[in-house]
């Protein structure tokens, strides 16, 4: 062989076996069927059966109409899915191939080229399979046989001697959510709901990278890459992090090594409305004589979380420190955005990220019915600035805990672990949502007969999964820094006093207890990571419900059937009487569900936050909608922000002034989340009328009594000189400002209920500044101003003082913008 042939013959075989490979398979031509029919149809991966039907026409839009009902029958069938594909002679001649399913949901056989390769029962799991010796130069069949997880589900629930709330959901691991919510249609689906890939590797790959973070100081970050490798043969590599190269052996087969990795002068990872939330790129690779054949990408953000709890004399406090700092949690709580999640874009996860930041929030809550989200969840999350905290995927239900259950939830537990541990978003790990709750508090027991063996079973399940193997589970796969577990949330049921004095707690004593939105008040908990009001969605998403014309009237089934709690729309108008006048006309309606819901969660968040340290969380109940809805979301399926998510921007501001009412006193709180304290704050109170004469103006300087973050000045309501006949035409407005005398917070404070102030009719009058942004003013007070149109405003459903005008940016043109208040439901 002359010298030109060996050189190029050991090139090639360099590019064939130095690189590790992906070959994506959902590109390929997939199709699907029912198993009982012998026509196959056109399908889509990543997918699900509903949206394939859908796109065949062979079902109508379940999130139209009052369709819903009319699919049912879809979860009862087993479907086939197949895809064939072409394999090169270059791809057959790699050392290695895996075929690995990043999800199949749920019960499912996988066949290639006619051979079962291996049964899938768990959508959580990803299922990695080596292939190289069932594959073929040409083509290749991949079938993927789908079992009805429902008729599966009936079978493993036969195995349990008495009958489990919402059976049989909790016995498949599959999104709990699908069997329907109180807020969620029942789309129980099947599919392969993530790629499907070719990985094809020579000589080692990574079985996974974690980053662990050992110690942080100011001077350097002390970090340990865990790297788990699979060698074919043993011998001598090289590992690299971000260019520096360490020789390493390695043994045949699984490999653990750990390599110690420096960063000096690190900046930190801050938590939004602390700072900003850097970030640092490690690339790693192995090589083998200065050939790369494995590599990983990791983005891991330098910070520290620390869940405090600490007995003192009221109970145990219950919050996070954040690089050193105890951090005041504020945020919500997140559902799958789409009951089809393989449609949910990259572009849904950014935006609703991004409307959490632009909302002053800190921390999400990944709620346990839904699933773990995809990567770019935590990607928005971790660039802005959004601490995670992540449910397990078990919700309101009791869980079995037979060998075959524990093995499945250790493996679903470790491939989350895997997926997820090097997220800086990453702060905690939850057991479960609502399974301790349920099984103390809901009286299923009783509803279903349980037997006292039962019910002791029933309780040693739960003790098995939730204080076993998902704690051990943690311990032995994730690093160190990142094993902060809870067990459920929340950790005590609202009807107990020690829900008000440690833990978490989801307060539903409104809504589910229909008492006044007042009581959030005296039911202040450590940490509330759960609490809500229902509002609808916006019109334009109301509109979306029907496949035709829209028949806007609360009396129409479509609408009724965009409702999935059963009494939602009865405590809707209960609560609605209380505080405003209920409109007959839908559009009203609409506005003052929003203005309701908004109210509510209001007036929960400032007594949370005046009663920091005490209570150092809130996360409201909920973020977002999987379909068009009426529900607790602050954000409809559209995107849309409702009222209620633009008081939440108002409510999270790192700096606001608070106003309570107590025993013929006004309490006014000042609260500070910033890390830097206030200085010399002054506070001026303005008593206004609603046609905005000035009753009385005062200012209190605060000099250095409010360093700890939180001021609290009392005045008697009678320094404002606000009789009991101007309750319900004057306010006050509040301004606290630093000692240059530049604005730090704004709030204004009514003294009555919406329904009895006294409004006169403002005139609001829009001018147009530029296609994109309005000027809106009026003459007296407009309370609760609502621009209307196709166009998301920077503000609305605010108060505009009398007299006053504000400046509003428009997402898109708008040729008019349309606009009521809280008046014009007056009459
Ligand atoms: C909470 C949640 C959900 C539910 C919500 C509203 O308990 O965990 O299960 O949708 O209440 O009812």
């Amino acid at each position: 062989m002359n010298k030109s042939i060996l050189f190029s013959f050991l090139f090639v075989q360099n590019i064939l076996f130095a690189q590790f490979s992906e070959r994506n398979l959902s590109s390929e031509k997939w199709q699907f069927k029912n198993a009982k029919e012998n026509k196959w149809l056109t399908a889509s991966v990543p997918g699900t059966v509903h949206l394939d039907l859908m796109n065949n026409k062979i079902i109508p839009d379940p999130y139209q109409d009052e369709n819903e009902k009319k699919v049912q029958w879809v979860e009862n069938e087993d479907w086939d899915y197949q895809t064939s594909f072409k394999l090169s002679s270059k791809e057959l001649a790699n050392q290695n191939i895996d075929l690995v399913f990043n999800g199949s949901d749920t019960f499912s056989e996988i066949y290639l080229n006619g051979k079962l390769l291996q049964s899938t029962d768990n959508m959580f799991r990803k299922w990695t399979i080596p292939v190289k010796q069932n594959l073929k130069i040409g083509e290749n069949i991949l079938q993927v046989k789908f079992k009805s997880a429902v008729n599966v589900g009936k079978e493993l629930a036969k195995r349990v001697p008495f009958t489990t709330p919402e059976s049989p959901r909790s016995y498949v691991r599959k999104a709990q959510y699908q069997f329907g919510w109180d807020w969620g249609p029942r789309l129980v689906t099947a599919g392969i709901w993530k790629n499907v890939q070719l990985n094809f590797w020579n000589q080692a790959k990574f079985e996974n990278v974690k980053i662990e973070q050992k110690a942080l100081t100011r001077q350097k970050a002390d970090l340990n890459i865990h790297a788990e490798i699979f060698a074919e043969k043993e011998g001598k590599y090289s590992f690299l992090i971000n260019k520096i190269s360490q020789n390493i052996t390695l043994k045949s087969g699984k490999n653990l090594i750990s390599i110690p990795y420096q960063i000096q002068n690190p900046k930190l990872w801050q938590p939004n409305g602390w700072g900003d939330p850097n970030l640092y790129q490690l690339k790693i690779l192995l090589q083998k004589d200065s050939k790369t054949i494995a590599e990983k990408s990791e983005r891991i953000g330098l910070r520290t979380v620390e869940l405090i709890q600490e007995k003192d004399e009221k109970g145990k406090s219950f919050y996070f420190k954040v690089n050193g700092n105890p951090m005041y949690a504020k945020g919500t709580n997140w559902i799958p955005s789409d009951s089809f999640t393989p449609r949910i874009t990259k572009a849904k996860y950014q935006k609703l990220i991004k409307d959490s930041k632009e909302a002053n929030m800190n921390m999400i809550r990944v709620w346990g019915g839904g699933i773990y989200e995809d990567d770019e969840f935590f990607k928005a999350c971790d660039e802005n600035g959004i601490l995670v905290w992540q449910d397990f995927m078990f919700a309101g239900s009791f869980y079995p805990s037979d060998g075959n259950f524990q093995k499945n939830v250790e493996l679903e537990v470790k491939d989350q672990i895997e997926k997820l541990q090097n997220h800086p978003s990453l702060a905690l790990w939850c057991g479960n949502n609502e399974v301790d709750e349920a099984i103390v508090n809901w009286g299923y027991q009783k509803q279903f007969k349980y037997s006292k063996e039962d019910s002791l079973q029933v309780w040693k399940d739960y003790k098995k999964i939730f204080h076993e193997v998902i704690p051990n589970a943690i311990k032995k796969y994730a690093t160190n820094d990142k094993q902060i577990y809870w067990p459920s949330s929340p950790s005590i049921g609202w009807g107990h006093q020690e829900s008000l004095t440690e833990g978490d707690s989801h307060y539903w004593g409104v809504w589910w207890g229909e008492q006044p939105f007042e009581i959030y008040n005296e039911k202040v908990p450590r940490f509330a990571s759960e609490y809500g009001f229902q509002g609808m969605p916006t019109l334009e998403t109301t509109k979306s419900m029907f496949s035709g014309a829209p028949d806007l009237s609360l009396q129409n089934g479509t609408i009724k059937a965009h409702e999935k709690h059963s009494r939602g729309w009865e405590i809707i108008d209960n609560y609605m009487k209380r505080d405003y006048h209920i409109p007959t006309d839908f559009v009203k309606y609409n506005y003052v569900s929003q203005l309701l819901q908004a109210r509510g969660m209001q007036i929960a968040i400032e007594a949370h936050r005046r009663a920091k340290p005490y209570n150092m969380g809130t996360l409201y109940w909920q973020l977002n909608d999987c379909w068009p809805v009426v529900s607790w979301s602050s954000i409809d399926y559209l995107g849309n922000w409702k009222a209620l998510h633009y008081q939440i921007k108002r409510s999270f501001e790192n700096q606001v002034i608070l106003t309570e009412e107590k025993d013929e006193v006004l309490n006014f709180y000042a609260v500070n989340d910033e890390l830097k304290k206030f200085e010399d704050v002054s506070l001026i109170v303005y008593a206004k009328k609603f046609n905005g004469d000035t009753i009385v103006r005062r200012r209190t300087d605060c000099k250095k009594r409010c360093l700890d973050g939180i001021l609290k000045l009392a005045s008697p309501k009678t320094s404002f000189f606000i009789s009991e006949s101007e309750r319900d035409n004057s306010f006050l407005n509040l301004i606290l400002v630093d000692k240059k005398g530049n604005k730090i917070a704004e709030s204004n404070y009514f003294f009555s209920k919406s329904k009895d102030l006294k409004l006169t009719k403002p005139t609001i009058q829009i001018k147009k500044i530029s296609p994109t942004e309005i000027e809106v003013s009026t003459d007296v007070l407009a309370k609760d101003v609502y621009l209307m149109g196709d166009t998301h405003f920077s503000d609305n459903f605010f108060d505009l003082l009398p007299k006053t005008s504000k400046r509003i940016k428009l997402s898109k043109p708008l040729e008019k913008v349309e606009v009521m208040s809280l008046f014009d439901t007056m009459n």
